[in-house]
């Protein structure tokens, strides 16, 4: 298994990053960041480096990456968090797709339609969250990780996006005690603690607009 040294190149926030950072956080690697500023990025010599022209990029070596996914599974077939065997990794990829539909129903949200269309997001919340319940109750009734009996990259990325969503509708888990004490349990993985706890993660902007 090779351990990549990764440099995360991305904005400062948590955006398409912050699944990433916890998983490295977590499985005890080190990364660096090199954070591009609106101003560098404007400036696009960047961006043409960047094979769909946008951010974040993985870098490992020789090794460069683009897609927050991909890089997930990159450190993910690296870190043995991929699920045991075939059927494992096709429902993390199932997953995965789970969260990134929703992740991009909250972009949109974000970047625009916050203010007319906040209400009606944490009104249709509930039927988002409920498969994520729904799955967790069907592995090992809901006590440990959404696949499996070992952390997987999904689950990082679940996790990020509930931290997103906590903090946009605070109560938005107060009908899904599944998902409330998985939060809890991951949150309190002693090197995803420290990190959740440090600076680097409480003071970084969730999204690039300053919305949340
Ligand atoms: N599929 C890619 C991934 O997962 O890595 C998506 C990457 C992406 O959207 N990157 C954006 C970027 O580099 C920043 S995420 N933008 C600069 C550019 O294109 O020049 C922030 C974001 C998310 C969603 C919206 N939106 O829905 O309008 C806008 C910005």
């Amino acid at each position: 298994m090779h351990n990549p040294h990764g440099e995360i190149s991305c904005f400062a926030r948590w955006g398409r990053c912050e699944a990433t950072r916890m998983l490295l956080a977590d499985q005890g690697q080190e990364w660096t960041e090199d954070v591009v500023t609106g101003e560098i990025w404007q400036k696009g010599d960047l961006k043409k480096l960047c094979v769909f022209g946008q951010l974040p990029r993985f870098q490992d070596g020789d090794f460069i990456l683009h897609q927050s996914n991909a890089i997930l599974r990159y450190l993910a077939r690296n870190h043995g968090l991929y699920g045991q065997d075939a059927r494992e990794a096709t429902l993390l990829d199932m997953v995965n797709d789970g969260v990134e539909d929703l992740r991009i129903k909250y972009g949109r949200l974000i970047y625009q339609n916050y203010e007319n269309g906040k209400a009606e997001y944490i009104e249709a919340l509930p039927g988002q969250l409920r498969p994520f319940e729904n799955l967790l109750a069907q592995n090992d009734g809901g006590k440990g990780f959404i696949v499996g009996k070992k952390i997987s990259f999904a689950d990082y990325n679940l996790l990020d996006l509930l931290h997103n969503h906590l903090v946009l509708a605070p109560d938005c888990l107060a009908s899904f005690p599944l998902l409330a004490g998985y939060v809890q349990r991951l949150n309190a993985r002693p090197l995803l603690k420290a990190y959740l706890e440090s600076d680097a993660h409480k003071q970084r902007p969730i999204n690039g607009n300053g919305k949340q």
